[in-house]
Order: C-alpha cells, then structure tokens, then sequence
C-alpha cells in the first residue's frame, strides 16, 4: 500500500466518522483507533465480570425472597453485559481468551469502584442507585459511540442498567424511610460510596490522556468532568426524595454555571485504587483467578466437545 492509498484510506474513515455513520469491523481504522477501543472495551467487560463480586456476596444474604431472585437477576444481567462487551472487543480481532488472560494477570483495569467493600444491606441499594446510575451518566453516549458493534453492545446494556439504577433506588428509598436504625444504614452507605461513585468517571480533564483523541474519533462524547457534573446534577434531587444527605459541605447550586458546585473525589486516592492498592484489590483478583482456574475443565470439556463435533 503506498502513501497515497494510506491517505485515502485515513481520508474515508474520518469523513465515516464526521459523518456520524458507524465503523464497522470490516472497514480500514486507524491502528491506534482499534487499540483504543479494545482497551476501553476490554476494560468495560472486566468490570462487569469484577463487578458481580461485590453483589454477588450479598445473594445469600437478601432480607426477603423477591430481593434474592432481584439481586440474582442484576448480577446475571453483569455476566451478560461482559459477555456482549468481550463479544464486541472480539470483532477488533483479539480473542475473549486473551481478554481474560490479560484481566487475570493484572495487565488490563477494571473499574476502581469495584475495589470497596460491601459492608452492609444499604450498601446493595447505593451500588444500584450510584454505581448504576454512574455508569448510565458514562454509557447512555457510548450508544452513539462511533465503533458500530460497541455502540450497539451499549443500547441493550442501557435498558438494563437502567433497571438495576431504579431496584437500587428502590431499596434505598425502602430503608431511607424505615426505622431509624435503617435510615442511618442508608445514610452511611451513601456516605461511604459517594466519593467512589464520582471517582468512576476517571481522573480530571486536565490529566486524562485519553479523552481527547475518544472525543475527536467519537468514541467518547463528552469529557470526564462533563459527565461527573452531569452525574452530581441527577443525583441531588434524588438524594432529597430519599430524604438522605450528600455528603459534601461545599454542594449548592450555582446560578451562573446552571450547575452545582461539588467538592470533587480524591483523585491521589483514585490513581492509589487503579494502581492495586485499594481496599479489595487482592480480593477481587484472587477471587476471579480462582474461578478461572476452578472453570478450566469446563472450558476444555467444551472445547473437546465442539472439535468432536467438527470432526
Ligand atoms: N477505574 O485517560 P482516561 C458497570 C484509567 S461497570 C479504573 O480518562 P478514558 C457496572 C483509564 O482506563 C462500569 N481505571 O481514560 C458493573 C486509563 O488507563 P489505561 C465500567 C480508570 O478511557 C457491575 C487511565 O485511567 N464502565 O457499569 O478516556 C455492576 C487514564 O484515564 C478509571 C466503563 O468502563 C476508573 N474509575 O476514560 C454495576 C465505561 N478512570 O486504560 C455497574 C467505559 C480512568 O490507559 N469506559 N481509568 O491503562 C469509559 O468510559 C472510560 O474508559 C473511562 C476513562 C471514563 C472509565
């Protein structure tokens, strides 16, 4: 292929991508286009896989059995949404196996929410109500997302996330409005999550090293910080209908901006999580690389299965 060709090429993609039609994984991409999405993507699935951890452990421990077969449910709905996002990342040409070997040997992230504890009943509703309703806030725009088969991984995510977001509410509003004991339950769940849950829009514009090429490729639509304000605009309402206190001294609405002004998380906290060192990291990561290896006969025995078959 010579200069003139690679130009071209360059030339259609981006007219593809300023005309807001989707990349489809036939079509010629930029090299660094495809990295970045299988990094994105990839790091999306795991924290859905990761992310089952912190609600799964409380399935046995439901107050009732409509809230077991409901948290069930949700925590099945994340093992789909893994399995759509890896089936995603598999048309940029890199294998699910890959993906998992990469999560499983600490060389890709997953979301740094997933590396707090789940300490009480409460905490299950603030999970479906901020963590959920956080990643509706980052994944309602990953719909229009340039890259075709992400972007339509996202729409069915959505609809989902958004049923998680509203059992999550629902189950806080029930406490909120219990006895007292349960109300300060529901208060120290979001007292504990509210920082984390801001936290997993990722580091500030200033430093975010991505943010700007997503933005010009139409991956990402709109910044960290834009969506971090969008979040704390949709959450302070809510917080009041709950009848419960954000825990930020410096929240107010500010007339000039037609925004709330917010104290923003720990960013040196944030970097310490992703890096490992959060307060579930070894968890979390012992516990995936214990199903993995418990599951390899499963995964073999398929494998033995279909070749037989082929054959
Ligand atoms: N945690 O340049 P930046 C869910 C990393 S799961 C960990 O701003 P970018 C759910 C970032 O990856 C929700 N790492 O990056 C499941 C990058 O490192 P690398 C998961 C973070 O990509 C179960 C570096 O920091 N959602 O919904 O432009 C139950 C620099 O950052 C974090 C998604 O994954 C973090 N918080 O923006 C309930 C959505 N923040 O890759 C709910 C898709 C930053 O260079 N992902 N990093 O090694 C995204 O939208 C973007 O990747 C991010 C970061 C907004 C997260």
């Amino acid at each position: 292929m010579d200069g003139i060709d690679e130009l071209t090429r360059e030339e259609r993609f981006d007219a593809l991508v300023a005309a807001e039609e989707k990349v489809e994984p036939a079509d010629w991409m930029p090299e660094a286009y495809r990295k970045g999405l299988i990094r994105q993507i990839a790091q999306h699935a795991h924290s859905e896989i990761i992310g089952m951890q912190p609600e799964g452990s409380w399935i046995t421990r439901a107050p009732s059995l409509k809230r077991k077969a409901i948290l069930l449910a949700k925590v099945q709905d994340e093992a789909g949404h893994g399995l759509y996002l890896y089936a995603a990342a598999e048309t940029l040409g890199v294998t699910r196996d890959e993906l998992v070997d990469h999560l499983v040997q600490g060389r890709q992230k997953y979301s740094s929410i997933f590396n707090y504890p789940t300490l009480t009943w409460a905490d299950i509703g603030a999970i479906g109500w901020l963590v959920d309703g956080a990643a509706i806030v980052n994944q309602v725009p990953l719909c229009r997302c340039s890259y075709g088969p992400y972007a339509r991984a996202m729409v069915r995510i959505c609809k989902e996330e958004s049923f998680h977001q509203r059992q999550g509410y629902e189950l806080l509003h029930t406490l909120a409005h219990g006895t007292p004991a349960q109300h300060a339950m529901a208060q120290d769940a979001l007292d504990r999550w509210w920082y984390p849950s801001l936290a997993m829009f990722g580091p500030p514009d200033t430093d975010s090293v991505h943010s700007a090429r997503s933005i010009q490729w139409k991956i990402k639509r709109f910044s960290n910080d834009e969506l971090r304000q969008r979040f704390v605009d949709m959450c302070v309402p809510q917080a009041e209908v709950l009848g419960l206190r954000i825990p930020d001294d410096n929240l107010r609405w500010n007339p000039d901006r037609g925004a709330h002004d917010f104290t923003p998380p720990d960013y040196d906290e944030l970097k310490r999580v992703i890096t490992g060192d959060g307060p579930c990291n070894a968890e979390r990561m012992a516990h995936r690389r214990a199903a993995h290896d418990d599951g390899a006969w499963v995964r073999e025995a398929a494998a033995a299965y279909a070749s037989k078959r082929a054959a």
